[in-house]
């Protein structure tokens, strides 16, 4: 019998997960958080998963955080700012030697995570697929991309990426995960909270070229002295390659604002401020786009963290 893979939050990635896990019969369970959404999931019949506008449905199993049976490897799908909360509430079914996949965008939830529970493997991803909820236990699978997997710790990579092949899920065993996750974070940086402030599409910040420029020379520094060199090499033409490959999209962070969701600023803009002070490095703009992010998100009625 093969491991069963739990994945806690049923949102637009654990669903995309959990649906192609299902899909390949890998053993697949879905945990969530109250008795009302497990009562509404079972009312829906399972998780849908959309592609090419043909939707499937799949009728995985659903438990909640206080089921007995023990947990060898878990996905954690939830936002950052929710991912340890999450953790905590299975915890004590965690076997000793655990795997924790976590999918967070950002930096500093999967470090408290691996600090809070040092027994188990903690794996991070970083991901550049895409998927979005039309509604409850639903996922259309918008965007074809990536997962890299890394382990900070341990360079070995777990004998069951077969099965994420067999499941038709990406994915890429790389001994750089947190250079990835550091080289996302700063260009999320670089773009996103502008989108945000000038309401704009990606391609639009290619008018305020001096302001982008400056914002991609702190972060520039700020990876440096956190000995992320890959991560900082070109990152002002990278930066510009993305906005001018995506000009015509909106940023995930201006349409979680636009739809009234909250951000993950923290574990963004807010972790490379805190990296920047941390580690001595003059990051002003940083900070002025972070207190500016931070007071519009209040005057829209959204939590500034
Ligand atoms: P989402 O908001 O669609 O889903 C998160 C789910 O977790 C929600 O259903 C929420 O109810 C659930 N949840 C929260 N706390 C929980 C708890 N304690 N127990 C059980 N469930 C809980 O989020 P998403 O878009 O799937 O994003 C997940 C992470 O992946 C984020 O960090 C995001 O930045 C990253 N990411 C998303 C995409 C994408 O296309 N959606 C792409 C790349 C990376
Ligand atoms: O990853 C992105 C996002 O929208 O979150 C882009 C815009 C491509 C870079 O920040």
């Amino acid at each position: 019998m093969s491991t069963v893979w739990h994945v806690l939050g049923a949102g637009s990635l654990g669903c995309l997960w959990a649906t192609r896990l299902s899909r390949a019969a890998i053993p697949v369970r879905i945990i969530l958080r109250t008795p009302q959404r497990l009562a509404d999931y079972r009312a829906a019949g399972g998780l849908r998963l959309i592609e090419e506008s043909q939707t499937s449905l799949y009728p995985i199993t659903a438990e909640l955080p206080t089921t007995a049976e023990p947990i060898q490897r878990l996905l954690v799908a939830c936002k950052a700012y929710d991912a340890e909360t999450a953790v905590a509430s299975v915890a004590e079914r965690l076997l000793p030697g655990a795997e924790i996949l976590l999918l967070q965008n950002g930096l500093g939830s999967q470090q408290a995570v691996a600090a809070r529970w040092p027994s188990s493997r903690c794996i991070f991803i970083s991901s550049t697929e895409g998927g979005y909820r039309p509604a409850d236990f639903q996922v259309v699978h918008a965007g074809h991309g990536e997962n890299w997997l890394g382990d900070p710790l341990d360079q070995r990579p777990p004998t069951w990426l077969r099965d994420l092949a067999t499941a038709g899920i990406p994915c890429d065993w790389t001994a750089d995960i947190e250079t990835r996750l550091w080289r996302k974070l700063a260009i999320n940086c670089a773009i996103n909270p502008l989108t945000v402030l000038y309401g704009c599409r990606n391609g639009e910040l290619l008018a305020h070229r001096e302001q982008l420029s400056q914002l991609c020379e702190e972060l520039r520094r700020v990876l440096m002295a956190c000995n992320q060199a890959e991560a900082a090499h070109a990152l002002e033409d990278e930066v510009l390659r993305i906005v001018e490959a995506t000009a015509n999209n909106y940023s995930s962070m201006h349409q979680d604002v636009r739809s009234g969701r909250r951000t993950e600023i923290s574990f963004l803009l807010g972790h490379a401020c805190q990296s920047a002070q941390r580690q001595h490095v003059r990051a002003d703009e940083l900070n002025a786009l972070l207190q500016r992010l931070q007071l519009f998100l209040m005057q829209h009625g959204l939590p500034p963290d």
